[in-house]
């Protein structure tokens, strides 16, 4: 639904206000340097207008950002001046390897790899899965599948049974119970000197997951509600965290939705690896591979080698 001229009234004042209360936080904050000194630091993670920028040292401060200089996120390599009061400010963001962004808001960045963590319980769903590798397809991060809470399957050759298609793919998969150590061993030995973010719904396990990956780390964690098995958002900012033996882990609030919307219909369809491979072959150029004649990715699907269930979500996905 469209929004209402007082809506939008209403968003634009919200936002220009907190642009006035981040500009005078920047204001106090340049009338209080230390010095002109300027210092490496990165991003461990941001909260409204504020953030906190660890030095080389691995000492942290609470930061504002100098004016106009863009929004940083956790993982950002910045320069930043220290205040008197010990607090800093950040003037300045290094160019990012790479991005990550949700519906057109970043949440992190210099990111080597993506960890879509889904559960036994809440159960997860294959369109919401199909989203995120679309998601990581266009943002040219490789992505990788946990599916936590193994212990809690009552049919576990099913349960492998349905990755088995990503697999194929190339998607690598890792059955895993945090609650009972099953294979946490090898796929600890895959994170090192990387960094890592772990995204997906609340409730899964992202932040147990972390927590059991570093020792003496003691993330929030929370129960599941028992009446719907949703997640209660336990998580509220993304942050990183570092593996003392190299790499970082960085967490994520889960989140119920996960919509596409700023990804145009072709993104969309070159987001399914499988299509992609085929798109030549199809009559038209830019077949939709929903009911164009002579199109390869509907004769795939009818011999069988186009999962059906990837399919439907990238008919529910468009639709
Ligand atoms: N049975 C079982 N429960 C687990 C396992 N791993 C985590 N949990 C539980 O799942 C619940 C949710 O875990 P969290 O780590 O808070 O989940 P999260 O993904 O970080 O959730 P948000 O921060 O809300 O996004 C907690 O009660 C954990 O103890 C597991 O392997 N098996
Ligand atoms: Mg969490
Ligand atoms: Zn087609």
């Amino acid at each position: 639904m469209p929004l209402t001229r007082k809506q939008k009234w209403r968003i634009n004042k919200v936002q220009s206000e907190k642009i006035a209360r981040a500009d005078k936080a920047a204001l106090k904050a340049e009338s209080e340097l230390d010095d002109e000194k300027e210092y490496q630091g990165i991003v461990i993670t941001r909260y409204g207008q504020r953030q906190l920028v660890e030095d080389e040292n691995g000492i942290v401060f609470q930061s504002v950002s100098r004016q106009n200089i863009g929004f940083s996120v956790a993982g950002d390599k910045v320069l930043f001046q220290k205040t008197k009061h010990d607090d800093a400010i950040v003037t300045a963001i290094y160019p990012r390897d790479s991005e990550l962004k949700r519906q057109d808001k970043l949440i992190a960045a210099n990111i080597d790899q993506l960890w879509l963590v889904v559960a036994i319980e809440p159960h997860y769903e294959f369109e919401l899965i199909d989203r995120y590798l679309i998601m990581a397809e266009n943002s040219n991060l490789p992505i990788g599948i946990i599916v936590n809470k193994i212990e809690l399957s009552t049919n576990k050759s099913k349960t492998e049974d349905d990755f088995l298609n990503y697999q194929s793919l190339g998607y690598d998969v890792h059955f895993l119970s945090v609650k009972k150590q099953i294979n946490l061993g090898f796929f600890k030995e895959q994170l090192v000197n990387k960094s890592h973010i772990f995204l997906g719904q609340s409730g899964v396990g992202k932040s147990s997951l972390i927590n059991s990956l570093i020792p003496d780390l003691q993330l929030r964690v929370n129960e599941i509600s028992s009446k719907s098995k949703l997640g209660k958002h336990t998580t509220t900012n993304t942050t990183i965290y570092h593996i003392p033996s190299g790499g970082d882990l960085i967490d994520s609030p889960g989140v119920r939705e996960f919509q596409l919307d700023s990804l145009t219909e072709l993104e969309i369809k070159s987001g399914f690896k499988e299509f992609r491979a085929l798109s030549d072959a199809c009559r038209f150029r830019d077949c939709r591979h929903i009911n164009e004649p002579n199109c390869a990715v509907k004769v795939s699907l009818d011999q069988g080698k186009i999962n059906p269930n990837r399919y439907q979500s990238y008919l529910n996905i468009l639709a």
